[in-house]
């Protein structure tokens, strides 16, 4: 039962909402683990590593231009909805992702934080640029900037560290929250597995959305079983009129 009670309203209650790749499943997104993710088929030390792109920067623009021509194709489902939805109506809201498909800025969410990075933009290898392209396909494998030098997805990958000033926000917003939602994540990559055991050891109420058991399940208050395009709507149903009307102070 959901037990956070309406003192801790009155004082200001902010909610963080930290999702994986399972909230985009139900839009068709494959997720990287699980019976048909991504790692299953392909190996992340050939894809998603710096220096598999220093071996072969077109065998990886080839993998994600097929996988932005997939996203492309995507739409956002009820679980992003209801995610733009909260934060249009409550005043203590943040939305921590850790997935590079845009779909929760496609359903309407602005308050993003991109953990890791953003599959429609790309980055000069030389010059640093960063612009948004949401060409598919490319019609150029590897692309190039103007500059001449090598493009690169805007995405982390393995061994990369994470935007300094995004992992603070998420950080902070962590230690402060009264409630954190953990939605379709496996919780096994890091630093974002850690940001809801920082919570919970900053006093947050743990609530996780996943069809199955993750590593942070135990440390949960309240687990949803099921699929996140169901049971995060419902959830919110039950629960908007209470939290949304109260202001921070
Ligand atoms: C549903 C559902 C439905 C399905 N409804 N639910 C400490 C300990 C050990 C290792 C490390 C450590 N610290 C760092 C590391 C190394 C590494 C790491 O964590 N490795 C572990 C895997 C062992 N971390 C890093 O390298 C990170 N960098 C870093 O720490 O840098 C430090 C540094 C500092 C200074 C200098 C240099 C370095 C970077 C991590 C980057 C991760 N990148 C990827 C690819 C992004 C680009 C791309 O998309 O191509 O990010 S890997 C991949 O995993 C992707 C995801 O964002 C990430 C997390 O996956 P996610 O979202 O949890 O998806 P799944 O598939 O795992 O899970 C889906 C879940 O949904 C499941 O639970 C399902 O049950 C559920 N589900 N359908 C609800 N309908
Ligand atoms: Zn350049």
């Amino acid at each position: 039962m959901f037990s956070i009670n309406m003192k801790m309203f009155v004082q200001g209650i902010s909610i963080v909402a930290l999702t994986g790749a399972g909230v985009s499943a139900e839009s068709g997104v494959p997720t990287f683990r699980g019976p048909e993710g991504l790692w299953r088929t392909f190996r992340p030390e050939d894809l998603a590593t710096p220096e598999a792109f220093a071996r072969n920067p077109t065998l990886v623009w080839e993998w994600y231009d097929w996988r932005r021509r997939r996203i492309a194709a995507c739409q956002p489902n009820p679980a992003h909805r209801v995610l733009a939805e909260m934060e249009a109506t409550l005043p203590d809201f943040i939305l921590i992702t850790q997935n590079v498909d845009g779909l929760h800025q496609a359903a309407g969410s602005r308050k993003v934080l991109e953990l890791h990075g953003n599959i429609w933009r790309v980055r000069c290898t030389r010059c640093g640029k960063v612009v948004e392209d949401r060409r598919v396909p490319l019609p150029e494998i590897p692309p190039h900037c103007a500059c001449g030098g090598l493009l690169r997805p805007d995405v982390v990958w393995f061994g990369e560290p994470l935007p300094t000033d995004v992992l603070q926000q998420a950080w902070e917003a962590a230690k402060r929250c009264r409630c954190m939602l953990i939605i379709g994540t496996s919780a096994l990559v890091q630093p974002a597995a850690s940001l809801p055991v920082i919570a919970k050891q900053s006093g947050a109420y743990l609530v996780e959305v996943n069809v199955a058991d993750t590593p942070l399940t135990s440390l949960a208050d309240e687990v949803l079983r099921g699929p996140a395009g169901e049971v995060l709507p419902r959830w919110w149903e039950a629960r908007r009129a209470s939290l949304s009307g109260w202001r921070c102070q």
